[in-house]
């Protein structure tokens, strides 16, 4: 892994640069790819913002219309690519040209040593990837401005979740805080990312919330939603990943599950907790992400992939351990 220093020092040398970030972008994913990009545009060099994935509706922050959607038809040319929020194999459609890229950077918060590149910054301790962002654009000494700090405000509010989750601490809370003073409209980007739904979705959590499921006196609580509720409903399976902050408000719960069949047989499942390490509990289904949030994509029957999954965080939850999948 590389210094924060070496991170600078290659932005600096460089000048042609393709960013992006994981599929299915979250706001810190988006925070990360629009604040190095308008930074980096601010220091005279050549970027685009490039993701596989379409934007969660309702964000109105500035730069979202400078990113190009590609798929497998990607290539990146003689552009260095700096993958933000993720490893190159999680930027969806256009990983394979990611990976081709004859030159990479990793900038990361997920679980160390899954970064791959030339060079690869991966802080597990930083909240956001944004965070990270925001101490580079100050190494470079960018000036700030109302574009710069909305973005990288935004990705801090949804990974911290609005400043609740365990992850919120002073040093966020003061870059927050310093951010604001350029000008940043707080209430407008927390209610675009937590609090702004179509009729389908609220919907759709009624009827999963009422569907609800627990195990050992609420430990465990799931929500599984099959493809054919999300057809009912009108709405995008791909872009319901916060039921799972639904599940976890359970009173008794200490580990969440959201199961989403998003196509007939390929299911997403989403892990939080408040204490246990269910970043394990993903890993050993193929997932990865965070010990309190994570998640993993499993394919296979709806009804035994939950199955299975609920009686190994079962055993999980009880002795602590995990054992070889059989399958
Ligand atoms: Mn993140």
């Amino acid at each position: 892994m590389n210094s924060l220093n070496e991170i600078v020092q290659y932005l600096k040398d460089r000048n042609d640069f393709i960013i992006v970030g994981h599929e299915g972008p979250d706001p810190d994913s988006l925070g990360s790819m629009l604040g190095l990009y308008f930074g980096l545009t601010k220091l005279g060099k050549h970027c685009r913002l490039v993701s596989a994935d379409p934007l969660p509706p309702y964000l109105t922050w500035p730069g979202l219309d400078k990113i190009e959607f590609q798929g497998e038809e990607f290539t990146p040319g003689d552009s260095c690519v700096i993958v933000v929020d993720c490893e190159p194999q999680r930027t969806g459609g256009i990983a394979g040209g990611v990976l081709q890229a004859k030159e990479l950077v990793n900038i990361d918060h997920h679980q160390r040593g899954r970064g791959v590149g030339d060079l690869v910054y991966v802080e597990p301790s930083e909240a956001a990837t944004s965070v990270i962002v925001y101490r580079i654009l100050r190494m470079l000494d960018v000036p700030f401005d109302q574009e710069i700090a909305s973005v990288i405000y935004a990705g801090i509010v949804g990974d911290t979740g609005g400043f609740r989750h365990a992850n919120t601490n002073g040093e966020v809370l003061r870059i927050a805080g310093e951010l604001l003073g350029y000008g940043v409209d707080p209430a407008r980007i927390a209610r675009e990312i937590f609090s702004k739904q179509p009729l389908g979705f609220l919907q759709l959590l009624g009827f999963a919330l009422s569907n609800m499921q627990t195990a050992q006196d609420g430990r465990i609580v799931w929500m599984a939603v099959r493809h054919k509720d999300f057809l009912r409903y009108g709405v995008d399976p791909e872009m319901t990943d916060h039921l799972v902050s639904f599940a976890r408000m359970l009173d008794s719960a200490e580990i969440a599950m959201v199961f989403r069949e998003v196509s007939p047989g390929l299911i997403r499942l989403g892990l939080r907790a408040n204490e246990v390490d269910v970043g394990s509990l993903a890993r050993h289904f193929g997932g990865g992400g965070h010990k309190l949030a994570s998640g993993a994509t499993l394919s296979g029957d709806f009804q035994e992939i939950v199955a299975e999954v609920t009686s190994t965080a079962q055993r999980f939850l009880q002795t602590g351990e995990l054992h070889e999948r059989d399958s």
